[in-house]
């Protein structure tokens, strides 16, 4: 790694993820939180995932990514500091720095140190003129962000593919605030936003022939066994994913093959047969949905940009 990189530590608490999974299996119905999908093979899987024929998210949104790169520029305006929500692959942030006119510095903000760390070094040897200045911290609570060397005009925050769909709307409406915060007077926000259409087609992106979101969801369980010492069954689980028209959302379940007892952490939880056990919510958008969310947040939609079908939408938020 560069050694003049400079890392802003804010000192974000470290997940409590045994506090949060007893917590979790305490409520009615149990639940898992879906932010702990993301261990190394958690993560080797979604990208496998947004390589499935059903799973059209990733590759439209890359291509609105480039089609409308121009017309971002315009509207985002020049010397930018990007800020993006997370350390994603980096393929997204690369075609909006690009697209950008002088953007002057590249801030991701992640929780994680060894995910921050490992997506800064790919960076190191991408992104040649912009300054990267990473953060460790939580973004769903503002965040001061650095100085680059060069005076940035604003802030642009970047959330792309639909992570927001991850967050209850109360979480959600936390966040924008908070982001809200971070951009500052001038700044933006761009956002990824999956868009509500026929439950067929929504269905079928979260439950892949190739059952490789099966395999992402139970990995939780993996996961979980290994690094908080639970016994969860990994064969005594289902993947289940379906869409709830009402609250525009995916819902994934993992569903309990048999009566059966899970320990965790000197605890015992029944799980009947049959008996599902919540795990991720995406939620999809409607424009006025979205708009009207945004609104509480103090935001107004200046420009939006979706598909030739509709299908998924970036949207550019300013302070209202
Ligand atoms: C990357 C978190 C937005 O919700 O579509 C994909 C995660 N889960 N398939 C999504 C996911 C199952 C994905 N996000």
């Amino acid at each position: 790694m560069n050694a003049a990189l400079k890392l802003t530590d804010l000192h974000p608490s470290p997940d409590d993820i045994t506090g949060d999974v007893l917590a979790g299996l305490a409520s009615v119905p149990k639940r898992l939180p879906s932010k702990y999908f993301y261990d190394k093979r958690g993560s080797q899987l979604f990208e496998q995932i947004t390589h499935q024929p059903e799973y059209y998210l990733t590759r439209i949104e890359l291509a609105l990514l480039e089609a409308s790169g121009a017309e971002i520029a315009d509207a985002v305006g020049p010397r930018a500091h990007v800020v993006e929500y997370g350390s994603g692959s980096g393929r997204k942030t690369r075609i909006l720095l690009d697209a950008l006119d002088d953007p002057v510095a590249y801030t991701p903000i992640e929780i994680s140190r060894s995910a921050l760390l490992a997506s800064v070094e790919r960076l190191d040897r991408e992104f040649g003129d912009v300054e990267v200045l990473p953060v460790l911290a939580d973004f769903t609570q503002p965040v001061p962000l650095p100085a680059p060397a060069r005076q940035a005009e604003h802030a642009l925050v970047f959330f792309p593919g639909s992570t927001l769909g991850n967050f209850t709307n109360p979480e959600a409406l936390r966040l924008l605030r908070a982001m809200h915060q971070t951009m500052g007077d001038r700044g933006g926000a761009l956002l990824g936003i999956d868009l509500q259409k026929s439950p067929e087609i929504l269905e079928a992106a979260y439950n892949d022939v190739a059952g490789v979101t099966s395999e992402f969801t139970l990995n939780l369980l993996a996961r979980l066994n290994r690094d908080i010492g639970s016994d969860f069954d990994l064969d005594g689980f289902i993947h289940r994913a379906h869409y709830a028209a009402g609250p525009g959302c995916i819902e994934t379940w993992l569903v309990s093959q048999k009566s059966q007892t899970v320990q965790v952490h000197g605890s015992s939880f029944d799980f009947a047969d049959g008996e599902a056990m919540q795990v991720e919510y995406s939620h999809k958008y409607t424009d006025a949905g979205f708009a009207a969310m945004a609104a509480e947040a103090g935001l107004k939609v200046v420009r939006g940009w979706n598909d030739a079908k509709d299908w998924f939408g970036l949207r550019l938020l300013q302070r209202a």
